[in-house]
């Protein structure tokens, strides 16, 4: 494999891990102000981005490169408000599809065709996933900071999500 594609590969699982740890601090910051429905969002999420990694690093070793874990800094955990925790996914995510932009990037350059059609499953995923956090933050942005709208997005908000994703 080459050097350049794999060292992108390997910066990308510690990209997904990244965002797995930062979505379970998110979860949790979520379970203990009481935003249960959130909570079991962003324990979905962290999973999710926990699979995604996992997917990298099979990918990598099948190919007969060489897998580097990395150390990880220590996640965002406090938050003011839900709208935060919402902006922080977004940009998250935002961040993680411009990091797939710069391995596709390098696959076409290295007419790496093969890694090129591993990562478009990628490339749909953050689609997906910008496309449901700014869904979310549009909504909450909307809500403002009425406690009674708070509570709803809580109570619906695994719903509005399973609905984004169909
Ligand atoms: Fe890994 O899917 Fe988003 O970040």
């Amino acid at each position: 494999m080459n050097t350049v594609i794999e060292g992108l590969l390997n910066d990308q699982i510690k990209y997904e891990a990244k965002a797995s740890m930062q979505y379970l601090a998110m979860a949790s910051w979520a379970d203990a102000s009481g935003y249960n429905g959130v909570a079991t969002f962003f324990y979905n999420q962290s999973e999710e981005e926990r699979l995604h990694m996992t997917k990298l690093v099979k990918f990598v070793n099948e190919r007969g490169g060489q897998v580097i874990i990395s150390e990880l800094e220590k996640p965002k955990a406090v938050f003011e408000s839900l709208n935060e925790l919402f902006e922080t996914f977004l940009s998250s995510e935002i961040f993680v599809t411009e990091q797939i932009n710069k391995v596709i990037f390098e696959c076409l350059q290295n007419k790496d065709y093969n890694v090129h059609n591993f990562m478009q499953w990628y490339v749909t995923e953050q689609l997906e996933e910008e496309a449901l956090a700014r869904t979310l933050l549009d909504k909450l942005t909307i809500i403002g900071g009425d406690k009674s709208g708070q509570y709803l997005f809580d109570r619906d908000i695994n719903t509005i999500a399973a609905k984004n994703t169909l």
